[in-house]
């Protein structure tokens, strides 16, 4: 497996290479990707700014229609690339093809607004003279993201980046690298010219030197709040623009008066769909004292009956592994951390049950009596964990949910129009969903959160054209005369 650079397959300069192994079964080893460092960068960089020159003169809807054709090879490709996706990162090929669905859902916006790109034009101060604006695009944009979402969350940056007239040097985690070989071929398969993509394999050491790069000059980045504050203090010195999505705390709120069976089904998922793995996934659940413990008794039922396991060889599986060792062990002490603080009603230990001995599964955990001043309360674990605390009004319900370092996704059950309503004003946080759980978000909607989640930017939708272009403003003067302004007309 190899870098994809100026169009072709390449070694890295290294020669040395990290192996990609399937979190379900660790001694399925997908392949050897390289390990890359600033001299694979630095090359990738010059193809990205060689190729730049001529794909922004490329008519912005020129480039829409090789969006739009990256979207047709995605459909085709739907089923073998979401088998790809489930061996390398362990989510279930029903979540790895709705990860797909949102690359497709994207390419095909994408393309659209490559006929949309608007400015706006406005009336002058002065006769005989026009004022309008434009989207500009920016040059090369590096892109480094997380493995929980292979295809979809690089999607959301990448097309639109490309769409805006930029081009793109990726680093894609190196849990998740065979999806992003699989990217770099539909994108060619679609007509992009060589050079405009490129994916350079690695760690820190490869990410870090698309940071530095002086060519790279807008960094979009999905991971840790750590790795991406860092991120952001280099593109401050370096001033760079810089896109940032990071973690999550995500609470659900349940009121008496929700419908109580929609409201689990919806935890359910919110919780332990990719198994927890989201960074928009519930890992705080609010409970009104009223239904706290009817709820309870029902959701340890539900997710008691939850089945963990490989989703490419068990067709029942509704829950994956975590992703890998170091994850594994970063939640399992969680778990000793939440059973110190809290109390455990359900799960709380690796599942080493038959085949899920040979990967890292974890058992869907819920803790109660979870306190505000809790770690398993504030802290992001990233894994098939649920903290609940019990509320004992709506305010203090809101209060709780707003007791968070982040602010991304957020979610109440209810059917009092008015709760919900103060809700979505009160909520601290960038989506707040009403009768749903906190994770589905669509395409073309602007995706992203407040406080320590992200730094003011939105992907998805209209919004993340303002992350990949930059405005340029004309005036033209067609009076012939020198007319000075703020001086002349006043
Ligand atoms: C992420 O976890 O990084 O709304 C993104 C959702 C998905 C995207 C999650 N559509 O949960």
């Amino acid at each position: 497996m190899k870098n994809y650079i100026n169009g072709q397959w390449v070694d890295s300069s290294t020669g040395r290479t990290f192996n990609n192994i399937n979190p379900a079964q660790t001694s399925d080893v997908i392949g050897a990707f390289p390990r890359s460092n600033a001299d694979d960068v630095a090359k990738a960089v010059e193809a990205a700014s060689n190729a730049f020159k001529a794909w922004r003169l490329l008519p912005a809807p020129k480039r829409g229609d090789i969006l739009r054709i990256a979207g047709d090879i995605f459909t085709r490709r739907k089923d073998e690339l979401a088998d790809v996706m489930t061996r390398e990162m362990g989510k279930t090929l029903t979540e790895t093809k709705g990860d797909i669905q949102e690359a497709i859902d994207t390419a095909y916006y994408a393309a659209t607004e490559t006929r949309r790109l608007f400015g706006y034009n406005a009336p002058s101060e002065m006769n005989n003279k026009m004022n309008m604006s434009f989207r500009m695009p920016i040059g090369v944009c590096g892109i480094i993201t997380a493995w929980n979402f292979p295809i979809a969350v690089p999607s959301w940056k990448i097309l639109p980046a490309l769409a805006c007239g930029n081009t793109v040097v990726f680093k894609p985690s190196d849990d998740s690298p065979h999806s992003a070989n699989i990217f770099a071929e539909i994108l060619e398969e679609a007509g992009l010219p060589a050079g405009v993509f490129n994916v350079v394999h690695g760690d820190g050491e490869a990410g870090s030197a698309i940071v530095e790069h002086p060519d790279v000059r807008v960094v979009g980045f999905t991971g840790s709040t750590t790795t991406g504050n860092a991120i952001a203090a280099r593109c401050g010195a370096l001033n760079k623009k810089v896109s940032l999505e990071m973690g999550g705390k995500n609470a659900q709120i349940v009121m008496p008066d929700a419908d109580m069976d929609l409201a689990i089904h919806g935890v359910l998922w919110g919780a332990f769909g990719t198994t927890g793995q989201r960074c928009t996934a519930t890992s705080r659940l609010i409970l009104h004292a009223a239904i706290h413990d009817t709820f309870i008794a029902e959701l340890t039922k539900q997710a008691s009956a939850l089945v963990l396991g490989n989703g490419r060889s068990n067709a029942a599986a509704q829950v994956g592994p975590v992703i890998n060792q170091r994850q594994l062990d970063k939640i399992l002490s969680y778990i000793e951390i939440g059973k110190s603080e809290a109390t455990c009603v359900l799960g709380g230990e690796r599942d080493m049950q038959g085949d899920n001995a040979n990967g890292y599964f974890v058992q869907p955990t819920i803790f109660t009596n979870v306190e505000r001043t809790h770690r398993i309360f504030q802290e992001e674990i990233f894994g098939p964990v649920l903290s609940v605390a019990k509320a004992t009004s709506f305010e203090h319900a809101i209060s709780l949910a707003n007791d968070s370092a982040y602010g991304l996704s957020s979610s109440i059950y209810t059917r009092d129009v008015n709760a919900a309503f103060t809700a979505i004003r009160d909520i601290e946080a960038g989506i707040t969903y009403i009768n749903a759980p906190t994770i589905g978000a669509e395409a073309h909607m602007p995706f992203g959160g407040i406080k320590g989640t992200g730094n003011g930017h939105r992907e998805g939708g209209w919004t993340v054209f303002d992350i990949f272009t930059e405005w340029k403003t004309v005036y033209v003067d067609f009076s012939g005369t020198l007319q000075r302004a703020q001086i002349d007309n006043y």
